[in-house]
């Protein structure tokens, strides 16, 4: 039966890139009736040094930021990965099959800890054997992300295919990474070839949810982009990153494929359509700003609705965890 499953880290604020990229699809999915659980991975948070008032608040705005971007309690299974205890249990036993020259080769692995892998910690290296838990321990067949993502969903089979064959059981599945859509992977707003992300140093680089109107257009309308006007055609943009990505993002934004916006906005200079870019922005995230605030202001609600999806989870997990122990030949 197809099951979904994705996570998104409590490491910061939540940016145009998560909510095209994750969320806005995730709610997209929801109605589909699929089995869907939804995960803050503040495990995964902490692989980076976290201030521990901070990773608390980020994880109550990120469960404000799943259900304002339309992700119903009622519906999916909402979760802090912590709260679950078979995420970290079923990471160890693979941390015990996944190989250390995989996890070297991970291009997020290489980026985070940079020049000085030294100093990173152990959780930073081991992070996709833990992510490949988060899924695996749900056997979850179809897992949402953005391009980002590939590579660590391409360990994950590789770590299923692994556990499988070293046991020789038909246990875990080989899952699916579902990365479709014109805003896959939303770039930087002062750099068409880095993607938008918590870590940019510069603010300007991303829209936060938390943005007001006013930042979000003065954020559009100081967006690097080329003199040219915008062509009429997709193939118009392929060398022309900023151009490219600031009509992805309408595209997205809208509901509309590249070619749809286009026909739109073809011909139009840079001066005309940023306009009308922030507009639409502001008016699909202001309500998902004003949600997440209304959601803030009872902590304890939220509260409640991570300890009633903890226990939702915990009635798939558990069997599940109980089955691998005793594939591997644990007593108990
Ligand atoms: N720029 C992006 N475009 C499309 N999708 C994106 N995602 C992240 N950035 C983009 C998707 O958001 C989900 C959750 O991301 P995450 O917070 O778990 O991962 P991340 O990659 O650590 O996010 P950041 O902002 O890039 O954080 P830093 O700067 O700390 O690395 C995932 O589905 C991801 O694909």
């Amino acid at each position: 039966t197809p099951r979904v499953f994705s996570g998104i880290q409590p490491s910061g604020d939540l940016h145009l890139g998560n909510y095209l990229g994750a969320l806005k699809r995730f709610a997209d999915a929801q109605d589909q009736g699929i089995q869907s659980i939804y995960c803050m991975v503040d495990l995964h948070a902490i692989t980076v040094p976290q201030k521990p008032e901070d990773l608390k608040r980020s994880t109550r705005e990120l469960c404000a930021g799943f259900i304002a971007s339309g992700i119903d309690p009622q519906k999916s299974i909402l979760i802090n990965q912590s709260q679950v205890p078979e995420h970290a249990q079923l990471a160890w036993i693979f941390n015990c099959v996944a190989r250390m020259g995989w996890m070297g080769r991970m291009t997020q692995w290489k980026d985070k800890a940079g020049k000085n892998a030294e100093a990173a910690s152990l959780g930073l290296f081991a992070y996709p054997a833990l992510m490949a838990a988060d899924i695996l321990v749900y056997h979850a067949t179809h897992v949402p992300v953005g391009e980002d993502q590939k590579q660590h969903l391409e360990l994950t089979r590789d770590i299923a295919a692994k556990f499988n064959h070293d046991y020789g059981v038909d246990f875990f599945p080989l899952t699916e990474p579902v990365i479709e859509g014109a805003a896959t992977r939303v770039m930087s707003l002062r750099d068409g070839s880095k993607k938008m992300s918590k870590s940019d140093p510069s603010d300007a680089s991303r829209i936060n949810l938390s943005d007001d109107a006013d930042t979000i257009a003065k954020k559009i309308r100081k967006a690097k982009t080329d003199p040219d006007a915008l062509p009429s055609e997709a193939k118009g943009l392929e060398a022309r990153p900023e151009a490219r990505n600031l009509v992805n993002i309408y595209a997205a934004l809208s509901d509309q494929s590249v070619e749809q916006v286009l026909s739109e906005v073809g011909g139009q200079q840079f001066g005309t359509f940023k306009p009308l870019l922030a507009e639409l922005a502001v008016t699909k995230m202001s309500p998902i700003t004003s949600e997440m605030t209304r959601l803030m202001a009872d902590p304890a609600e939220i509260d409640r609705i991570l300890a009633h999806g903890a226990a939702q989870a915990r009635e798939i997990t558990a069997p599940i965890l109980r089955k691998t122990y005793e594939i591997v030949g644990m007593v108990g």
